[in-house]
């Protein structure tokens, strides 16, 4: 079985307030190119198809005149898509009955009650069990009194052995999720509040030949001396922080229990996510450097500020006047302080010494870090009145 493995695709997303339909538009080109090429069994979607759940037009009709193409270039090709986190489950099921007809399986949500929804025949070549992003907690209840934290490991499982009593021929079977798996590198991935949930690849049950994973950004093979597991990451950066190679994956199985052979398919960016300059550089410097900058780059621009004091409040307007014969996009100024900050500073304290000192300490100690030199007594007396008065608003 020949798999084309992708997964969020973000469609719709704004970087910055910019459109980006185009370089997405330019990506859904060159995936119907390669898989008119490769002919793979089977494109495994991994979900976040779209950036926010309620897409706008232009993402829905780009997405579905894409599909429609990726289908025109291998007919024979079944197409497996999930809802990601960042999709909304019941719309992307709204055209579920509808794709259908066109080798398209779109699985949005979990339940219960469908469990055969997620097994997914791929011809004479193999299966694949296609699940969701589904919220820890909410994992459908297969077995009576199972506690809440276990059932997305019996869920899993279900599924698996499922799939092995339709398998008799011994086909190889691939298993999407779209969750964070404990031991993935995430760095540079956009954390919730609270911190990201990581799961444990054994909670995820046995008796798959690949995982074909979403949701960490940055491309990796999951290590694991037992199973094989993968992130195909993001075609396109969503964040300035994905400063790495961008691609799709093919997997080959040649039949159950055979190690997949994987490789990379790599995407061109035409409108690369550029850091400027590379190093923090302070802000006149970087006006100079600026103006030099490839006129005819259609390139999303960082600007990376060494700060000493402040920066002055016309900095936008002063980088916007260097740009504007030229085709790249400014979004926005990443300040490097050039001494260190209160913020690097006080974690030495623990939470305990921080509650023992009072807020006029911290604010000398966060001036002291921050110019070098003791806080003033006009400035304590200025600071003390102000902490008097939102003390009183508590009351
Ligand atoms: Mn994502």
């Amino acid at each position: 079985m020949k798999i084309l493995h992708t997964s969020d695709w973000h469609l719709g997303h704004l970087l910055y307030n910019y459109d980006r339909s185009e370089e997405q538009q330019d990506f859904l080109c060159q995936l119907a190119r390669i898989v008119a090429q490769e002919q793979p069994d089977v494109m495994v979607v991994s979900g976040d198809v779209f950036h926010y759940s309620s897409p706008s037009a232009t993402a829905q009709r780009m997405y579905t005149e894409a599909i429609l193409d990726i289908h025109q270039a291998c007919p024979e090709m079944e197409i497996v898509l999930t809802a990601g986190n960042h999709d909304s489950s019941s719309k992307l099921e709204v055209d579920r009955k509808l794709w259908k007809h066109f080798s398209v399986h779109v699985v949005g949500k979990v339940e219960g009650a469908d469990l055969g929804k997620h097994i997914i025949p791929i011809k004479d070549k193999g299966f694949v069990v296609a699940v969701p992003h589904v919220y820890p907690q909410n994992f459908p209840l297969i077995e009576e009194n199972t506690p809440r934290e276990e059932r997305c490991c019996v869920f899993f499982q279900h599924l698996l052995n499922k799939v092995k009593e339709e398998n008799a021929a011994g086909l190889p079977v691939v298993l999407m999720a779209h969750l964070a798996i404990t031991g993935s590198d995430s760095t540079g991935h956009d954390e919730p509040i609270g911190g990201m949930d990581f799961t444990p690849i054994t909670a995820l049950g046995e008796g798959y030949d690949y995982l074909a994973l979403g949701h960490i950004h940055c491309p990796q093979d999951i290590k694991d001396n037992t199973r094989h597991a993968r992130y195909s990451g993001t075609p396109l950066p969503v964040s300035f922080d994905e400063q790495y190679p961008h691609s799709i994956t093919l997997v080959e199985i040649d039949k159950q229990g055979a190690t997949p052979v994987i490789r990379t398919v790599p995407i061109h960016n035409p409108k690369p996510l550029i850091i400027f300059p590379s190093k923090p550089t302070p802000f006149e410097e970087v006006l100079k450097e600026l103006e030099g900058f490839d006129s005819d780059l259609p390139a999303y621009l960082q600007i990376n500020v060494l700060v000493k004091d402040f920066l002055a409040p016309d900095c936008n307007e002063r980088i916007s006047q260097v740009l504007k014969d030229k085709r790249c996009r400014f979004c926005h100024i990443k300040m490097t302080w050039e001494q260190a900050t209160i913020c690097e500073q006080l974690p030495r304290l623990s939470l305990q010494e921080m509650k023992e000192i009072s807020p006029t300490e911290i604010a000398k100690l966060y001036y002291q870090e921050k110019f070098g030199k003791e806080m003033d007594d006009e400035l304590c007396t200025l600071f003390n009145e102000a902490l008097a008065l939102t003390q009183m608003d508590k009351l």
